[in-house]
């Protein structure tokens, strides 16, 4: 169906690129093109999250370009090939880090060398992260294919790739240097980081240094400063608020006899455990921004300090907003979260 643009969107639009190009003014391409930037392996969030995309996709509301990681093992890369192949989509491009960053196998990600008699549980053909390109090489190649300010990136582990990107120089795939080629190709970043609220912990509130900013905090300093465009967060606050049911893990995957989500949130942290949605609520807004699942904070500045503490100062011209959620919407987001993640592949 046709986007339908009111005549105040188009005199702002008409107007406002003029001057600035914020995510809110911009028509949404649909479907939504998505980079998923994640640490895989780590938490099984990013599975769920996974999971999520490829049934947007199967709804046409995104189009996965590419998987890049950020954690660096060899098993993220196999374990991601082998659940995109699950949903169908084998040849989704995968990009790796080789950054030191959590270099452990993690407790699911060897599911993608599991075996039933002689074949694979999980088919897929990349083998291992040494097989893969290298991050930044596949987001710039993804980015100079895309149209200008369409692509939409989740970024739910480190920002070591997205900095690694803004690093990098005017090449044979773009004449645009990391932060040029982003500021042209990117409409929106969606990460899950931070926190923008303290945190009950031992029947009081505090500070929380939020894992996805303190496992690389000189990246988290410098997306903050030099990323060009938005950059919506999704603070730890959210994901705990949202837990996914551990009963959808019991009764839902139950389709196929092996699901790979299933099997890594059993791996991970088995039911009863809810597991907070983290990676999922940065996913969802990411596809979803205007189905009123979160509200928005004001727009603001978002800086990192030294020990990974994130602050959120208020100002007009800020290019960060955090999500917020009230009651009323928590039960919309995890039926919401439980529906698009069990969905099975749809061809
Ligand atoms: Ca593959
Ligand atoms: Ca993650």
């Amino acid at each position: 169906m046709p986007r339908i643009l009111s005549l105040p969107l188009l005199v702002g639009l008409c107007f406002g690129m003029a001057l600035s190009l914020h995510a809110d003014d911009l028509p949404e391409a649909n479907p939504v093109p998505l980079i998923f930037d994640t640490d895989i392996g780590n938490d099984v969030d990013d599975v769920l999250a996974l999971g999520m995309i490829h049934a947007l996709q199967s709804r046409g509301e995104c189009e996965l370009l590419a998987v890049t990681i950020t954690k660096d093992h060899k098993d993220a890369a196999a374990f991601t090939d082998a659940v995109n192949t699950f949903y169908g989509r084998g040849d989704i491009p995968i990009g790796v880090c080789r950054s030191g960053v959590t270099n452990h196998q993690g407790k699911f990600n060897g599911l993608a060398h599991q075996q039933d008699a002689d074949a694979l549980r999980y088919p897929h053909d990349l083998r291992s992260g040494d097989d893969a390109p290298d991050a930044v090489l596949l987001l710039r190649q993804t980015l100079a294919k895309a149209e200008d300010h369409s692509v939409v990136i989740a970024q739910v582990g480190f920002s070591t790739n997205l900095v690694n990107l803004l690093d990098s120089k005017a090449d044979e795939i773009s004449d645009l240097d990391g932060i040029a080629l982003v500021n042209q190709k990117v409409r929106l970043l969606s990460i899950m980081a931070g926190a923008f609220t303290k945190i009950p912990q031992d029947g009081k509130l505090v500070e929380h240094r939020e894992y996805n900013v303190v496992k690389d905090i000189p990246a988290s300093k410098k997306l903050v400063t030099d990323w060009p465009t938005e950059i919506i967060w999704s603070g730890f606050e959210i994901g705990i608020a949202v837990p996914y049911p551990h009963q959808s893990i019991e009764q839902d995957y139950r389709y196929v006899e092996h699901h790979p989500l299933a099997e890594a949130y059993i791996a991970y942290n088995p039911p009863p455990h809810d597991r907070p949605t983290w990676d999922l609520t940065s996913v969802l807004h990411a596809v979803r921004p205007n189905r009123d699942y979160f509200g928005l904070s004001p727009r603001g500045t978002v800086t990192v300090a030294d020990d990974g503490l994130t602050v959120f100062a208020q100002s007009e011209s800020g290019k960060h907003r955090y999500l917020k959620l009230t009651d009323e919407q928590k039960a919309r987001v995890i039926e919401t979260q439980v529906v698009l993640a069990s969905e099975p592949p749809h061809n």
